[in-house]
């Protein structure tokens, strides 16, 4: 298993299932902390370790918590992360104030994209599953408000399960930038990028697969040109909960000019439209990462398989 200097917290079936080279899925927590509301949000995360193991996989939540990173969280970790008014949201900059203990942070962070990308790496896991990635703020060009999280997925060797970039992002501009990036986009059973709650962006993925089995093998030869980054899979949101994006693209334009700045910004906009959708934008976000962790287990089973 891989050497890191990060002094992990491993739990108990993280470590047992590194020590065996079982397959293990990352997965996030801001998403707990920041992006539902309580008790949804417990709720999600269990469900997406449950499916993570359906898939056949161990899955592997990860967190700041006094200066230490952790993988794998025990229910009371789970409880403060989902219920805690003051948790940190940690990204790519965030993690070396955490992990010194030098700053508040450090006693309790939710880990974004980008930071649980670096962490899963560190702890040789190989797949990762989100809702939603970060991308170009709508308005970015002006603002140059772009999430870490396409910084990190150019650069980290972590291959990324969602439902596409957050729809209440500027699309076009994001999908250029994870171009540029070089990030191989792979549609899963679509051709059009999916956009978070909305199926369709209109937008082109860079290649369809139909099974774990084929995306494990973009990830194989991803791998083995060691140029680093991701590989991206977006998984459409299930058609029995997903939103027309006309409908959500109302929603945004009613309430977009009252979103705050920086990084409060993406869960300040999903909770309003959360709202505004009479909960349909919530329903649809939990069912989603579910459906990407078990995805994710899936795909980890098929590399572990081997070829
Ligand atoms: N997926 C969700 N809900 C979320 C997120 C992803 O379904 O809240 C989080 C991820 O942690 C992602 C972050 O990295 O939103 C993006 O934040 P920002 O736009 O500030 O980079
Ligand atoms: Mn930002």
């Amino acid at each position: 298993m891989t050497d890191s200097p990060l002094d992990f917290v491993f739990a108990d079936e993280v470590a047992v299932a590194r020590a065996a080279s079982m397959p293990l899925v990352a997965l996030e927590s801001t998403l707990i902390s920041h992006g539902l509301p309580h008790p949804d949000n417990i709720e999600v995360a269990r469900a997406a370790e449950a499916a993570v193991r359906t898939g056949g996989a161990v899955p592997a939540t990860m967190a700041v918590m006094d200066a230490r990173p952790h993988a794998g969280l025990d229910e009371a970790a789970m409880l403060r992360l989902a219920t805690a008014g003051d948790v940190k949201k940690l990204s790519r900059r965030d993690l070396p104030a955490a992990l010194s203990g030098a700053s508040s942070a450090s006693e309790l962070g939710a880990t974004t994209v980008s930071a649980t990308m670096i962490l899963a790496r560190h702890a040789g896991i190989d797949v990762f599953a989100t809702g939603g990635i970060g991308g170009v703020h709508r308005g970015g060009e002006a603002s140059m408000d772009v999430s870490a999280d396409l910084f990190e997925l150019a650069h980290t060797p972590v291959a990324v399960v969602c439902s596409g970039p957050k729809v209440i992002l500027d699309l076009p501009r994001t999908r250029e930038v994870l171009e540029t990036m070089g990030v191989t986009l792979v549609g899963y059973r679509s051709e059009d990028m999916p956009a978070f709650w909305a199926r369709n962006s209109g937008l082109p993925v860079d290649l369809r697969a139909d099974s774990p089995a084929e995306i494990a093998a973009v990830i194989r030869a991803r791998a083995a040109l060691g140029i680093g980054g991701a590989v991206l899979v977006c998984n459409p949101v299930d058609a029995s909960l997903a939103i027309p994006i006309d409908e959500i693209e109302g929603w945004i334009d009613a309430c977009i000019d009252q979103a705050p700045a920086g990084a409060a910004a993406t869960p300040w906009l999903l909770a309003e439209i959360a709202r505004r959708s009479g909960g349909r934008s919530l329903a649809a976000n939990k069912q989603l990462i579910i459906d990407n962790a078990g995805l994710a287990g899936e795909i980890a089973a098929s590399l572990a398989r081997g070829a």
